[in-house]
This record gives C-alpha cells, sequence and structure tokens, in this order.
C-alpha cells in the first residue's frame, strides 16, 4: 500500500538587486534577479521542479519567461520595481502547478541603516511545497540523502554568485533545532539534580524522625 504522508520541500521565493552605480543609464539602474531556489543549499531543484514560468513587467521584452531546469531565475537590467507573478509545474503530473507573487525590491527601504544601502537589496520569503499524494517515484526522489553533486553544480545555489547575500534557512533551522535540544538537556540535568536533593532531604528529615521518636 502507498504510503499516506505528505511530503514537505522547503524552497525559497525572492529577488537580488545590485545597483549599478552613477555611471549607469537612467532605465538601467540596476541589475536583479528573481528566482525560486531550494531551501537547502546542496538540493537540485529540477529534482521535482519541471518548469518556472516567471510573468514580468511588459516593459521587459519578452515579459513571459519560461525556465526549465536549475537555476530557476531570470536575470535584467532596469529601474523600477513591481509584482512578478511566477508559475511553478512539478515534475509528478498529480501535483497542480503553484503559483505566486513576488514583489521586485530594487531599493533598500528609507529607514535601512548605512551600511546596509551598498549591499544588494534582498528580498526573499521561505514557504514549503506540499505533496499530498506524490508518486512513488517523486516520494523515492525526494527522500533519498542529498549527494553532494559535482563542484561548481550550477544546479545547486552553494556556488551561486548571489549565495553569499542569501538566507540558509535549513541552517537557521538545524541552529534553532540544536539551541532546543541543548536547553532540554540542561533542563533534564537541573530535574535531576533537584530530585537528588530532594531524596537527600528526605532521608535526613527520616533520620531526625527516627532519632527523635
Ligand atoms: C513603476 N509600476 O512605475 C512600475 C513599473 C517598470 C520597470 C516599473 C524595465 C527596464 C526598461 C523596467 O525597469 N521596468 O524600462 O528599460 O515603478
Amino acid at each position: 500500500m502507498a504510503d499516506e504522508q505528505p511530503l514537505h520541500k522547503g524552497f525559497v521565493l525572492g529577488s537580488i538587486a545590485y545597483s549599478l552605480g552613477k555611471k549607469a543609464d537612467d532605465n538601467k539602474s540596476h541589475e536583479w534577479t528573481v528566482y525560486v531556489r531550494a531551501a537547502n543549499p546542496e538540493e537540485d531543484p529540477s529534482l521535482y521542479i519541471r518548469k518556472v514560468i516567471f510573468h514580468l513587467h511588459p516593459t521587459l521584452q519578452p515579459p513571459s519567461r519560461t525556465i526549465e531546469t536549475a537555476p530557476f531565475e531570470v536575470t535584467e537590467q532596469g529601474w523600477g520595481e513591481f509584482e512578478i507573478s511566477v508559475q511553478i509545474f512539478f515534475h509528478d503530473s498529480k501535483e497542480r502547478p503553484v503559483e505566486m507573487m513576488h514583489q521586485l525590491r530594487l531599493y533598500p527601504p528609507n529607514d535601512a541603516p548605512a551600511s546596509q544601502v551598498a549591499k544588494p537589496v534582498v528580498a526573499e520569503r521561505y514557504d514549503e511545497f506540499v505533496f499530498n499524494t506524490p508518486s512513488d517515484a517523486l516520494r523515492t526522489k525526494l527522500s533519498a540523502d542529498i549527494v553532494p553533486g559535482p563542484k561548481d553544480n550550477p544546479k545547486v545555489w552553494k556556488y551561486s554568485p548571489h549565495a553569499k547575500w542569501w538566507t540558509d534557512y535549513d541552517a537557521e533551522y538545524d541552529a534553532r533545532t540544536d539551541r532546543l535540544q541543548e536547553i532540554y538537556t540542561q533542563i533534564t540535568a537541573q530535574l535531576q539534580e533537584a530530585s537528588k536533593r530532594r531524596r537527600i532531604l528526605e532521608e535526613e528529615n527520616e533520620a531526625i524522625a527516627k532519632r527523635q521518636s
């Protein structure tokens, strides 16, 4: 019988924008990249994503861009911020495509600290694909341990030129889990210490009570 558990896959939808400086054309002040990437820096998302269609602003030709392998991203130059609609299709034909909106950001917020201003502007969010009825093939693929591919594999974002600006949500999750584990260990030790103290006090009490009787 097929395993009924849904499968979750962490991913990130976002954009990164670099200012091209003062000498740039007025209508090309920034170079930006909009992307769908795996949460895991070593995972190739084309294992489960068949294609991604990015619907850009009509001032960019052609406005519709279909990307059929990782990295699922589009790089352009421009001056303005706009909403990008992103459609994600899966290899598994039973899985419905996902459609999401992303607001392209080129400019740091007005209240950004000066240290942020020279850096690229990253706008991204973590989300999860939920495969409710994954085919056996998809389940096998998604459950397999990630084998590190060849060095500089362009399909995994670990080697992307943008990687140093991107959030490693998996590592953040692991760090939080490690910290929680540490706290549980400390609490367990404290509880054991407290019950040891209680036992000693009870024994002392008994000894006193015996002497008094
Ligand atoms: C705005 N609603 O007015 C937005 C539209 C469109 C920006 C921004 C393309 C590059 C080019 C580009 O940056 N379009 O025009 O050469 O802010």
